[in-house]
């Protein structure tokens, strides 16, 4: 039977083997006494555990050594006041241990961290006393090693693959993390855009199928759809939101799978999940075929403060259709007939009842007339417009500045995609140039959770020292370098 265990169990067989590389900083050792610090670089962002030694210099230290270790993901990381911090996530993801040793030894320190430089601060030391023997013991299941560089004609961008493959390998760990610093859980958005860059990178298909598997195992709401997220340890168990377009994107990364690896078993064994999301998405539909919004944290789509998501969230849906409606299609599935007439009844009902015929905008009452890219962006990758008029809205709505813009790279990584649905590939170019090419600019070795190029203080938790700089949504300009040779 196809039940939690069994989905358990193969998750368990796709478990991937986790790579370990030994990294030192630039700094070997270092002498101090009681208010000193050092600062140490480990030359590139990365994921793992870190240790050190410490020993007196020439007299007995008589008292246990007071170290506070901070690890940042940049420098600014390093240097915030983590006591000014008012966010509305734990503040236990800020990563600062404050360790007491008694005597000189090495030590490793057993939480994981994800950072490029480590600040380590001598709060007491009675004598005073030398830190050496730095090394950070990175892991990530990626095979870093076979992979070859994007090779693009234009530098930038290959810079960008360089960091974007990197975000990647950093949050390929026993799954797909979001991110390696905060949360570190398995969410269906981020498991997508990872899946698909990892199919034209790392090529390592085991790691999707545990993540569609892990899923799998998941307990659906008492609307039937999905955990968002799920956590793997200490033991597996459920995440507590339900978001709608990520329940429907979990089908899309079942059909990104089968179109890439032509794996049928999995298909097979998933295939009633993938009907029973669309099946519970069309439970809430009106009328009208269009979608009644539900209570508590129903849509996601992206972090845009005082985002009106109902249009988008229906261009989700429409996008998942049609994915879908493929995917029966090629496998034989009679139901393919079903899903596909669903498509183009909710395409037409979109065009009629979310689209302005005056303004030539998808603005409507449901969404309390808001214009935002969100909405123009999904409801063309939904298919609802498409050619010139398509085109025309995408450039209009990005150049607004009324309307509402992405702010994070997940929500431009479909920006991205509908440019290059709609053959503007020069204009993809230069949006992920300028997106991404602007974290870099920045500084950034890994690509961040949010980004707002003129506001750089933006978080979604309403504090920007939780933000993760390497966040595994933010990874896909290497999917679109590679893919489409750009
Ligand atoms: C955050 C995480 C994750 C994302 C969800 C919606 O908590 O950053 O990446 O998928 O939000």
């Amino acid at each position: 039977m196809k039940d939690k265990n069994y989905f358990l169990s193969k998750a368990q067989e796709n478990y991937p083997e986790l790579q370990f590389t030994v990294l030192t900083p630039d700094i070997s050792e270092f002498t101090a006494s009681s208010g000193d610090s050092v600062l140490l670089d480990l030359g590139e962002h990365t994921v793992g555990h870190f240790s050190f030694a410490f020993d007196k210099i020439d007299v007995f230290v008589d008292a246990p050594v007071r170290l506070i270790i901070r690890f940042g993901e940049d420098i600014r990381e390093i240097n915030d006041d983590f006591s000014q911090y008012k966010g509305i996530l734990s503040k236990t993801w800020l990563q600062e241990e404050i360790i007491n040793l008694d005597f000189s030894q090495k030590t490793t320190l057993p939480r994981r961290y994800a950072c490029r430089y480590i600040k380590i601060t001598v709060d007491k030391a009675n004598r005073p006393i030398r830190l050496f023997d730095f090394s950070f013991r990175a892991s990530t299941s990626a095979n870093v090693f076979a992979l070859k560089p994007a090779n693009s004609a234009d530098t930038l961008l290959n810079k960008i693959d360089v960091a974007a493959i990197n975000t990647l390998k950093d949050c390929m760990q026993t799954f797909f993390e979001d991110g390696p610093k905060r949360d570190r859980r398995l969410w269906i958005g981020d498991l997508r855009l990872e899946a698909l860059t990892n199919y034209y990178t790392f090529k390592n298909l085991e790691i999707v199928k545990r993540c569609l598997y892990l899923f799998a195992a998941g307990e659906c709401n008492n609307l039937g759809f999905l955990p968002s997220f799920v956590y793997e340890t200490p033991y597996y168990h459920s995440g507590e939101a339900h978001i709608a377009d990520y329940a429907l994107l979990y089908v899309v990364s079942v059909c990104d799978y089968y179109e890439h690896t032509a794996d049928i078993g999995v298909v097979n064994d998933l295939l009633k999940i993938c009907k029973s999301q669309l099946n519970s998405f069309e439970a809430i539909l009106d009328k009208n075929l269009i979608v009644t919004m539900q209570d508590g944290w129903f849509a996601f789509i992206d972090w845009c403060p005082g985002l009106e998501k109902l249009t988008a969230l229906q261009g989700v849906y429409l996008y998942t259709l049609e994915r879908f409606s493929e995917l029966l299609n090629e496998i034989g599935d009679e139901d393919f007939k079903k899903y596909s007439s669903l498509l183009s009844q909710v395409r037409s009902s979109c065009k009629k009842y979310l689209y302005d015929d005056n303004a030539k905008e998808f603005i409507n009452d449901l969404d309390n007339r808001q214009f935002s890219v969100h909405s123009q962006i999904w409801m063309i990758l939904g298919g609802v417009i498409n050619g010139e008029e398509a085109k025309n809205l995408l450039t209009h709505c990005l150049d607004n500045d009324k309307a509402k813009q992405p702010v994070t790279p997940y929500m431009r990584h479909y920006v991205t995609e509908a440019m290059i649905k709609l053959g503007l590939e020069n204009e993809a170019v230069l949006y992920l140039k300028r997106f991404w090419g602007g974290m870099l600019e920045l500084g950034a070795d890994t690509f961040w959770e949010a980004y707002i190029p003129d506001d750089l203080d933006f978080s979604p938790y309403e504090d920007r020292m939780i933000n993760s700089l390497c966040h595994a949504w933010s990874c896909t300009p290497s999917y679109f370098i590679r893919k489409y040779g750009l």
